[in-house]
């Protein structure tokens, strides 16, 4: 795949408490793999990932997604804002095996809308393929009404929705983009023509 067939290129970034799978959701996605061993991560790791997506009306678009993967959870508002800043979508995830992982979202949901306003983000429920499962799907459903945003049930592990949500995100920051461009365009106004 030769990259000037690439129209778009997109940051995303992995948010979330510790442990609940952003690491796993992110190499299932790129890498088609899984490990149930613990290994935390250390720093910030990268993952690139070519996407095409299938736009209604439209030609299918190729993007290039940089997946940011941070270790633990940034003390420092600084560094947590230089992550965050230029992610044109976020995943914000949790593991319903552990409500306090669902009752963090709100703060990262916050976090993150404050450095990036225009982004698009996706709430997700990930581990379902556990059978000790205690956060219900309507919580989920919930979180996705009240905050207006994507929401996906995961499973790192079986790999079960891991490519729709990916795919989903990409095509709304397309077309978010597409419809940001136009505005841009507007605020303009229409070109003056030649002044000859
Ligand atoms: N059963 C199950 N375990 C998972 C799943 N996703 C991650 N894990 C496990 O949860 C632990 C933490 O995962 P990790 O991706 O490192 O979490 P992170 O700290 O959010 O990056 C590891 O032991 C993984 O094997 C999943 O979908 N199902
Ligand atoms: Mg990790």
């Amino acid at each position: 795949m030769s990259t000037d067939e690439i129209s778009h290129m997109f940051k995303l970034v992995a948010l979330g408490d510790g442990a609940v799978g952003k690491t796993s959701c992110i190499k299932r996605y790129t890498e088609g793999s899984f490990s149930d061993r613990y290994i935390m991560t250390i720093g910030t790791t990268f993952a690139l990932k070519t996407v095409e997506v299938n736009m209604p009306e439209s030609e299918p678009v190729k993007a290039r997604v940089v997946l940011w993967d941070l270790a633990g959870q940034p003390t420092y508002n600084e560094l947590r804002r230089r992550y965050m800043a230029g992610a044109s979508m976020a995943m914000i995830v949790y593991d319903v095996t552990r409500p306090q992982t669902f009752l963090d979202i709100g703060e990262w949901f916050t976090k993150f809308i404050t450095v990036c306003p225009n982004a698009v983000v996706a709430i997700v429920a990930n581990k379902i393929d556990r059978a000790d499962r205690l956060v219900p799907p309507e919580s989920g459903e919930m979180i996705r009404k009240w905050l207006d945003v994507l929401h996906y049930e995961t499973s790192a592990k079986t790999g079960e929705n891991i490519d729709s949500l990916f795919s989903e995100l990409v095509a709304r920051a397309i077309k978010k983009q597409r419809k940001m461009g136009s505005l841009d365009h507007a605020i303009e106004g229409p070109p003056t023509g030649d002044i000859s």
